[in-house]
């Protein structure tokens, strides 16, 4: 290492040689026996920063929705056709991360479907998102979620609501009278709403 400087001093490059022989571990920052617990630390925080199918994914084809009906939203990205690939949220890691488990083809979608037309809740009651196709005129297809793609498939259910007066884009489903199943709510440009209850539609 001398000579490596001295030949950089004599071409004339500012370096000077460093003795670092004094130097012990007990210098350090942080103490040597804590690396290993940091590095755990380090890889548990770039598991929580990791998040499913982001390449690629718009906003818009995002969705969160529970799935599995573990009572925690899972992550889904649509398709252009109302296909959706789901990632359930599982904890990991004592609690202290998320391990997304990664469902594609968790709904291949319907010939009639599309993103704009897929609504993803649970309207049965079992705690799991159903999947859910409102037509032009508020009609609802539904398919009853039995665990999905791969894991026990949908249910058909047509014309679960049959067709209302309102337009397509406006039906959304939230639980209002808090019976576990997701309500028929309509939302108007001036803020009005108007909601149907479920109560266990056509069948
Ligand atoms: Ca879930
Ligand atoms: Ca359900
Ligand atoms: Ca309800």
């Amino acid at each position: 290492m001398p000579a490596l400087v001295e030949a950089r001093r004599t071409r004339g490059s500012h370096v000077e040689l460093a003795d670092m022989s004094a130097v012990t571990t007990a210098d350090l920052a942080e103490p040597a026996r804590l690396v290993p617990q940091r590095r755990r630390h380090l890889r548990a925080q770039l598991r929580r920063s990791r998040r499913p199918g982001s390449s690629g994914a718009t906003g818009a084809a995002i969705r969160f929705a529970d799935v599995d009906g573990d009572g925690r939203d899972d992550y889904q990205r649509t398709g252009a056709d109302g296909s959706v690939h789901a990632y359930t949220n599982t904890p990991a890691d004592g609690g202290n991360a998320i391990h997304w488990m990664e469902r594609l083809d968790w709904a291949p979608g319907v010939w009639y479907g599309s993103r704009d037309k897929l609504r993803l809740a649970d309207v049965n009651g079992d705690r799991r998102a159903d999947y859910l196709v409102v037509g032009s005129t508020g009609t609802v297809h539904a398919y009853f979620n039995d665990g999905g793609g791969g894991g026990g498939g949908f249910t058909e259910h047509l014309d679960f609501v049959r067709e209302t007066d309102c337009p397509g884009d406006k039906p959304t489903f939230r639980d209002i009278s808090e019976d576990g199943r997701a309500d028929y709510v309509v939302t108007y440009d001036g803020g009005s709403m108007r909601c149907r209850l479920i109560t266990g539609g056509n069948l």
